[in-house]
């Protein structure tokens, strides 16, 4: 009886895991403007993950030159409307919000621990300030050599790649992408 118990908190919790993936689009985060509430989430394949217009003119677009894994089609919402998007196919995508995509409003989702398109995630062209914050989320390889002052001060303010993995208790992850990080 234990043992049945013990199956279905598992397979319980992992439903309520996969319907809570929900991201706020908002105009302040908590140290900086124009944000997505969360920039990396991790779901199965076929779990939706549902953007909140909680502040108007955002919206979500994937970064379709390199950003999403193979056989992946053109994803943009509409402009201070919700959004959401059901993830059948496995891997890394990267998003931006399309007004803001020069301003750090940026986001990655990882579907069914697959990071094997990461080597095209890392061609991915980020402007402005999302350069820093895509620079931030080291698996992509971005050196900042030109506002080195600025980004160490940004970056003492921020989690870290791992701390962001670590937060949702998977742990695997990590050491994959710290692998990926060192190759570079
Ligand atoms: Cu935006």
């Amino acid at each position: 009886m234990k043992f049945l118990i013990i199956i279905f908190g598992l397979l319980f919790s992992h439903s309520v895991l996969a319907e809570d993936t929900t991201i706020d689009m908002l105009n302040k985060g908590e140290n900086r403007t124009m944000v997505f509430s969360k920039e990396i989430v991790r779901i199965d394949v076929g779990d939706t993950v549902f953007w909140k217009s909680i502040d108007k003119g955002h919206n979500v677009e994937f970064i379709k030159k390199n950003g999403v894994p193979e056989g992946v089609d053109k994803f943009k919402s509409k402009v201070s409307k919700d959004a959401e998007y059901t993830f059948t196919i496995p891997g890394i995508y990267a998003y931006w919000c399309t007004p803001h995509k020069s301003m750090g409003m940026i986001g990655f989702v990882i579907v069914g621990d697959d990071l094997s398109n990461l080597e095209s995630i890392k061609k991915v062209k980020f402007i402005g300030k999302s350069k820093k914050i895509a620079g931030h989320y080291s698996m992509l390889g971005y050196v900042i050599v030109d506002e080195e002052e600025d980004y160490n001060e940004w970056l003492s303010e921020q989690m870290t790649f791992e701390e962001v993995l670590a937060s949702n208790g998977k742990s695997d992850l990590i050491k994959i992408a710290l692998n990926k990080k060192n190759d570079l």
